[in-house]
């Protein structure tokens, strides 16, 4: 992919460059304010707006332009090159005739399937209060039609990405697409941006960087975050790391019982629930042994509830546990025997940042059986794009405790805080 960073006054002038020298195929990929270095200490420098593209994929044969929206949510999507005009100019005019006139064409090619689609709806309904004549040959060649008719319409509507783009001013347009190349989803920031136009004069919504940071406010109202472990019950923090497996349940249960005595000169426990028969805890007794603190395997339930009441007097017992697929069921429940018990557990579902959305969903979902308290994100430094951590936060209202930024012990983790988690989808502080 071809990259080229420009610093500018404002994103009009970045958009002639961009459209200069990359083409009208260009996709912004992020923007950020920096200071130009003057002075001693680079003091006194003008701000400026920095913006990265990314050059996109020529078609050979050139057709009508049709819209610039359509052609970003094409290359957001893996770049479908039917579409010929350019991102740039729909930035530049975001009031683009073209817009309406793709939709208006959308429209009218779907109208007479929807059409055809009700008619088939109401045959279907008719065979099947006469019992009679009802045929049932006939109805099965119904409802494969109907199918059919249903594909055609996802793929009209999979095409344009949208029925009806947002009509945007320029800025928030700008970030509505640069949130979606980040992986949030399509209607969370759509909704973002419309509720920010709501809520910004015009005279802001020309302002770049109150436009970012008023976004950044919005996003970071909706996440919530437990501050690590500090959020606990004060008086003794017992957590379990729940989850998948090769998420880094192991590396991460090391990583926290060294937080918790580094950073917080904390007593610390460290137990492995061996559900799976697996010899896994291996590797964390070597640890534990390293770090001199306790550590114990246990089977079940009664013997986790005897073993932390003997460990009273420690600060901090954090839990390991076997990873467990979200398809097996019998793991599941021989989890949730365990740890379906409201009280002084702490549960952690641990996810890796680099999982597709769908499957992350289905991991929370499944493991939903038992109460989740807080979610890490593990694998950060193997991730592109942060997205999905917004998507899945958003959709399933679970506090966030921490993140995880590599395989080092202990350094590689952080508590999830609303600022980084903010910085990570809109590039803030520019890192
Ligand atoms: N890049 C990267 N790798 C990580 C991170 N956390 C863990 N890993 C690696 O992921 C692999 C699996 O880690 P484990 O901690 O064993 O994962 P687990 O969830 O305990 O695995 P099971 O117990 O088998 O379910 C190891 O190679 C870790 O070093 C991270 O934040 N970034
Ligand atoms: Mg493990």
């Amino acid at each position: 992919m071809n990259l080229k960073r420009y610093r500018v006054n404002n994103i009009k002038e970045a958009l002639k460059f961009i459209k200069r020298d990359l083409g009208p195929d260009a996709l912004i990929v992020s923007t950020r304010q920096v200071k130009e270095a003057k002075g001693a200490f680079g003091m006194f420098g003008k701000t400026m707006l920095e913006v990265t593209a990314a050059a996109g994929e020529k078609k050979k044969n050139s057709g009508e332009p049709t819209t610039a929206t359509t052609k970003a949510l094409e290359a957001y999507s893996g770049g479908n090159d039917t579409t010929e005009s350019t991102l740039a100019e729909t930035f530049l005019r975001p009031q683009n005739k073209n817009v309406l006139s793709i939709t208006d064409e959308t429209r009218s090619m779907m109208l007479p399937i929807q059409k055809e689609l009700q008619g088939i709806r109401l045959n279907l309904g008719d065979l099947s209060t006469q019992s009679n004549a009802f045929d049932n040959h006939l109805v099965g060649e119904l409802k494969h039609e109907l199918g059919e008719m249903r594909h055609l319409l996802h793929i009209l509507a999979s095409r344009t990405g949208s029925l009806n783009e947002p009509d945007l001013p320029e800025n928030l347009l700008l970030l509505y697409q640069q949130m979606k190349f980040s992986g949030l989803e399509e209607k969370f920031a759509r909704r973002l941006v419309m509720e920010a136009q709501r809520n910004m004069t015009e005279e802001d919504q020309e302002n770049f960087a109150y436009v970012k940071i008023f976004l950044a406010r919005m996003l970071m109202k909706i996440i919530k975050i437990t501050r690590g472990l500090e959020g606990l019950n004060p008086s003794q923090r017992i957590a379990a790391l729940l989850g998948p497996t090769g998420v880094g349940k192991t590396t991460t249960v090391a990583k926290i019982a060294s937080e918790q005595m580094r950073k917080y000169k904390r007593k610390v426990a460290l137990i492995s629930v061996d559900t799976n028969h697996r010899t896994s805890a291996e590797q964390l007794r070597a640890f534990a042994k390293l770090i001199k603190v306790p550590f114990s395997v246990v089977k079940d339930k009664a013997e986790l509830n005897r073993l932390i009441s003997s460990y009273e007097d420690y600060d901090s017992i954090i839990i390991d546990t076997d990873g467990c697929s979200q398809r097996n069921d019998k793991l599941l429940f021989e989890m949730r025997e365990i740890f379906d018990e409201r009280g002084r557990i702490h549960n952690l579902l641990v996810l890796s940042a680099t999982s597709k959305d769908s499957d992350m969903n289905e991991v929370t979902r499944k493991f939903g059986c038992m109460p989740i308290d807080s979610i890490i994100f593990t694998k950060l430094d193997e991730s592109a794009s942060y997205g999905s951590l917004f998507n899945h936060a958003i959709r399933f209202k679970k506090p966030l405790s921490y993140l995880t930024l590599g395989q080092k012990v202990p350094e590689d983790l952080e508590v999830a805080s609303r600022e980084r988690l903010v910085d990570l989808l809109l590039n803030i502080s520019g890192t």
